[in-house]
């Protein structure tokens, strides 16, 4: 029975580390370290390869390295086999603190002042206080609900939108396509914390912008299949959109001719707004083979008939 990590090299040894001091009887193996493909009964990996149960064919568990499982379609690993996606405390810090971080820069519109710098020119504009800024989260999920703990505390007016119905203290909620329209008439930011699927491809498109207020600011850190980018540029181009922050792409790395490497109204990062951390991520693993081996329900197994 064994481990096998084939994820970002430069983190192996941290993983290994966790494994070993704290997990000796799950025997640890790199992809560098080549072990016999019958033995790997565990195996976390981030970029979906070809069938996996056809490389490992004693494969009991596949882990995402991530929170999001798109990349793992049927011809990657068959229904039957479980797939477990990524929900450590590291991930999820990552991702509270990078969502407060985007809705503060286009609260405070540091966007434009990046721009203003660029052109020399000293333009102070009003300060609107926090409650009067109404942020709305789509997926209310790990992620999503982790994410609103320090709007609520700088004071932001908050909703969320989700698939099934949602009660949360302080907020707002709505459900389901009957409701969109009302979430999205009241988002002055709306960040996109959905996991991309058949139903979300492509969501957060002209039609969806043109249900926001004038203006209204955007966070994509779900998936870059969830924008339809020349939208958001008309978009843009329009004030339909007055801001927008973006950590995933239809395409990435980035090409570089793309427009959104210039837009003076875009802030972007390179797929970094979490990551799982090694330690953290290595115990998350650890305690799901555990439950695994005793018969225990895992935690945060993928519906794949839900595709998330
Ligand atoms: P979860 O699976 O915990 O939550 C997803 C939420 O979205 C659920 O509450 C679900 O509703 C809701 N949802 C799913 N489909 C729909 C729909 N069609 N309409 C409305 N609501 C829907 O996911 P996480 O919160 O852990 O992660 C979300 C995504 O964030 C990941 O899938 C990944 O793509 C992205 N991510 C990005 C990272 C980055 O660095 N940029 C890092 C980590 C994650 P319901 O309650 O009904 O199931
Ligand atoms: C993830 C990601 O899904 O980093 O964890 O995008």
């Amino acid at each position: 029975m064994a481990f096998l990590y084939h994820a970002d090299p430069s983190r192996t040894e941290r993983w290994r580390k966790v494994f070993e001091t704290e997990a000796p009887d799950v025997p640890f193996f790199s992809a560098a370290d080549e072990p016999d493909p019958a033995a790997v009964r565990y195996l976390v990996i981030w970029e979906a390869a070809d069938n996996l149960a056809a490389r490992y064919p004693n494969l009991e568990v596949l882990f995402s390295a991530g929170a999001g499982t798109d990349q793992f379609t049927e011809a990657h690993l068959p229904l039957d086999i479980p797939l477990v996606r990524m929900i450590e405390p590291g991930l999820v810090a990552g991702m509270v603190e990078y969502v407060a971080a985007s809705v503060l820069l286009l609260h405070r519109d540091l966007i434009g002042y990046i721009a203003d710098r660029q052109d020399r020119r000293w333009d102070p504009r009003m300060i609107r206080p926090a409650e009067q800024r109404r942020v709305g989260i789509m997926g209310l999920g790990a992620l999503g609900v982790a994410a609103l703990a320090p709007l609520k505390a700088l004071g932001f007016t908050l909703s969320g939108w989700n698939r099934s119905p949602r009660t949360i203290e302080g907020m707002t909620t709505f459900t389901g396509a009957q409701e969109r329209e009302a979430f999205l008439a009241q988002c002055d930011i709306l960040v996109c914390l959905l996991p991309l699927t058949a139903e979300t491809e492509g969501c957060l498109n002209a039609d969806l912008f043109s249900a926001m207020p004038h203006g209204a600011g955007l966070v994509n850190v779900g998936r870059g299949g969830h924008l339809v980018e020349e939208d958001l540029l008309t978009a843009l181009d329009r004030g339909q959109i007055g801001g927008a922050v973006l950590d995933v792409f239809a395409q990435e790395p980035l090409p570089q001719e793309h427009p959104f490497w210039t837009h003076p109204r875009i802030f972007m990062t390179p797929h970094i707004a979490s990551m799982t951390q090694p330690e953290s991520g290595a115990r998350a693993v650890i305690d799901n083979i555990r439950r695994h081996r005793t018969g225990e329900p895992l935690l945060h197994r993928v519906d794949r008939s839900r595709g998330y």
